[in-house]
């Protein structure tokens, strides 16, 4: 619940299952089994964008580390893998704070005492919040070097036209002038590499988007039969986007809330869209946000990017 009194959650579902197109806003994916889920998933054959993206800032890190510069206070953005902060923590000069932004409290207290374990030079001021609507403001650290963002995991690529563009100026305003901005970015490819790494074949990704039913039966009072909807990844090539959907097998009235949802066989719910955004197109995002796209470090295959932008 909200301050208003409305669980965000059940006004998300109850809208969205109302729509023409039933959508539900892909966020309401992560509860703890659907984050225990989505790891499992990273570690698949079929899913390559997180093993690309290490593998990338693991070859890159000594790069990145120099066009970010010494002492730098650097802020993460959805803080979910230490993972990905490390390696660049590793390569920095002197970095002088880390400021990880993530809606789960718990989450970061916890992500905040290892790296005080680790790295005891380090400042750690963790910043509980959601990061499409921070404005960080005095909560960041006065002195040290650059400021330097650092959005991994193409997270990116599940935000609307608008949203980047909000989220880029929030941030253009907020690291303020001389700060860069590290972000992952999963690149357009051929389908017969998007589709299975949406759709594998362990059916993992399908119990994920499955879970969204689940989750809504258990919170919000609803009786959906999870057998008689199917798990579809399809690639929307006009958009640059995978699509998740649930597929109904059948004709049939779920109730949610005490209010009843008609399908008919083959309808579906939309319940995430994992945007390709090639790098071009992107930096014009940027641009007109106030960045520079500067660098960009790839895998040889070209899967994945990670971009510099620059105030
Ligand atoms: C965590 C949002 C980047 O879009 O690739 C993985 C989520 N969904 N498999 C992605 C996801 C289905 C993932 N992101």
């Amino acid at each position: 619940m909200d301050g208003s009194g409305i669980d965000p959650f059940l006004q998300d579902v109850l809208t969205g299952l109302a729509r023409d197109q039933k959508t539900v806003p892909s966020r309401w994916l992560y509860d703890a089994r659907g984050s225990r889920l989505f790891d499992d998933i990273t570690e698949l054959d079929e899913y390559y964008p997180t093993r690309t993206e290490l593998t990338i800032l693991n070859e890159q890190a000594a790069a990145i580390a120099e066009a970010i510069g010494p002492d730098a206070v650097i802020v993460e953005y959805g803080a979910g893998s230490l993972l990905k902060v490390r390696i660049l923590l590793d390569a920095l000069e002197r970095p002088k704070a880390f400021v990880p932004v993530d809606i789960s409290s718990e989450h970061l207290k916890g992500a905040a005492d290892e790296l005080k374990s680790v790295y005891g030079d380090l400042d750690v001021y963790p910043v509980a919040a959601d990061f499409m609507d921070t404005n960080l403001g005095s909560n960041l650290p006065s002195g040290g070097g650059r400021r330097a963002g650092f959005f991994p995991g193409s997270t990116m690529g599940n935000l609307l036209d608008k949203d980047i563009d909000s989220f880029l100026r929030t941030t253009r305003e907020d690291l303020g002038d001389g700060a860069c901005f590290i972000i992952g970015l999963d690149q357009p490819k051929s389908p017969d590499i998007l589709v299975p790494a949406y759709d594998d074949a362990k059916g993992v990704t399908a119990d994920f988007n499955l879970n969204l039913l689940r989750r809504i039966n258990r919170e919000l009072g609803g009786n959906f039969d999870l057998d008689s909807f199917e798990h579809e990844a399809r690639w929307n090539s006009a958009d640059s986007r995978i699509e998740m959907h649930l597929r109904s097998l059948k004709a049939q009235s779920v109730e949610v809330a005490g209010r009843t949802f008609k399908f008919e066989e083959g309808e579906t719910i939309h319940t995430e869209n994992s945007r390709k955004i090639a790098l071009d197109r992107f930096a014009e995002m940027a641009e007109s946000a106030g960045w520079e796209l500067t660098r960009k470090w790839t895998d040889a295959k070209g899967l994945f990017a990670v971009v510099l932008l620059e105030a």
